[in-house]
């Protein structure tokens, strides 16, 4: 991998986490309303999972989704917009946070409803199955929508018809407040995946490069007609649920540990699925934006200069996104009417 293809994951991740720690404030400040589902802690896998995904690939997502849409090409000023609920956002401002869309990017969305991400993949990868294209399509999903029924009746006709559907589950540990050992048997979502015959693996998705290096592989395989894979990505989460959730129910240390320890530790600590114990406390590494900066640093893949000029510029596309969106007017109501009738003359969406 070369020198500005390191510069490019890096600079997604702090561009990921400007947006999001930026739309936190602006609902704070009440210019966004509705629930907001924020993503920091979790930027190596979009920024890993997309980085390795062609144009002709799709993309479905969840309600936590904003990251998805800006790394997948998505305007920084179409997704804010969309958020502040303008017409300039790539709904049309009114799909709001979690129903971002961008059909010609192929980001067929965010969805609200958990479990909801798997049959709609599952269709668009009939499609492309039928019409015999090199083309995969990405499924994201929490460790929350594995209990699902759509999981295994999507996962069972993907496999069954070979359709090329890379599932990827971000397993962030939570589902709102309830810890995966609580509400899964069998918490290592990738082993759940055989009952199908379906391959997969867990990742360490604190690990940018690691994500990056087993999408390629994957989605390499997908294209070529082998059918569905799955990868379980192990990440975590630094802020609440949504804006509305305190988090109170993770235990203090547990959030400061995965803030801090180093990404390949992570990724043996999360295995055992116990919490941090003092000896890690203790190693106070970064968290893995920072992990990554350092590593490209010492590895002379990035210098001083060009690290600052990345944070810089990426705090002036949010800056302008912010004001692009505040100054982008409201929708009508004849728009909705406009955008209910949309496909009325059924025209073929893939
Ligand atoms: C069918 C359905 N049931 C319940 C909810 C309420 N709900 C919203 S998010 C969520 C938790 C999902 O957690 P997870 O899949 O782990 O995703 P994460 O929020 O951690 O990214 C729940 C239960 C919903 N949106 N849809
Ligand atoms: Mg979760």
């Amino acid at each position: 991998m070369d020198r500005a293809r390191f510069h490019a994951l890096l600079r997604d991740m702090l561009l990921a986490r400007e947006f999001e720690e930026r739309a936190a404030r602006e609902y704070t400040e009440g210019r966004i309303a509705g629930f907001l589902h924020l993503y920091p802690g979790e930027e190596a896998v979009a920024v890993g999972v997309l980085h390795a995904a062609d144009e002709a690939d799709y993309v479905v997502s969840t309600y936590r989704e904003h990251v998805h849409a800006l790394v997948r090409g998505l305007s920084a000023r179409s997704i804010m917009s969309e958020l502040f609920g303008r017409r300039d956002g790539c709904s049309g401002g009114m799909g709001g946070s979690m129903h971002l869309f961008d059909r010609e990017r192929r980001f067929m969305g965010g969805y609200a409803i958990v479990g909801e991400t798997y049959p709609v993949a599952i269709g668009i990868a009939y499609a492309i199955a039928l019409r015999q294209l090199p083309e995969a399509v990405i499924c994201f999903f929490g460790d929350g929508a594995v209990n699902q029924g759509t999981f295994h009746e999507s996962l069972n006709m993907a496999a069954l018809w070979k359709l090329p559907v890379l599932f990827v589950c971000e397993n962030n540990r939570y589902q709102i407040g309830t810890e995966i050992h609580r509400h899964s048997a069998v918490s290592d979502v990738y082993r759940r995946a055989c009952a199908h015959d379906i391959p997969a693996r867990k990742v360490d998705g604190m690990d940018v490069l690691a994500v990056h290096e087993a999408t390629l592989e994957a989605l390499r395989r997908i294209r070529a007609g082998t059918g569905p894979e799955l990868l379980e990505m192990k990440t975590y989460r630094f802020r609440g649920h949504s804006m509305a959730d305190p988090g109170s129910y993770r235990p203090r240390a547990e959030l400061d540990a995965y803030r801090r320890l180093d990404p390949l530790r992570i990724a043996e600590h999360l295995a055992a699925q116990t919490y941090p114990d003092q000896a890690q406390l203790d190693a106070v590494g970064k968290d893995h934006i920072e992990a990554f900066s350092d590593r490209l640093q010492q590895q002379n893949l990035i210098t001083h200069e060009e690290l600052d000029r990345l944070r810089q510029s990426v705090q002036e596309e949010i800056e302008d996104a912010v004001a692009f969106a505040a100054s982008s007017p409201e929708p009508v109501l004849q728009e909705a009417w406009d955008a209910l009738n949309c496909n009325r003359n059924g025209e073929v969406m893939i």
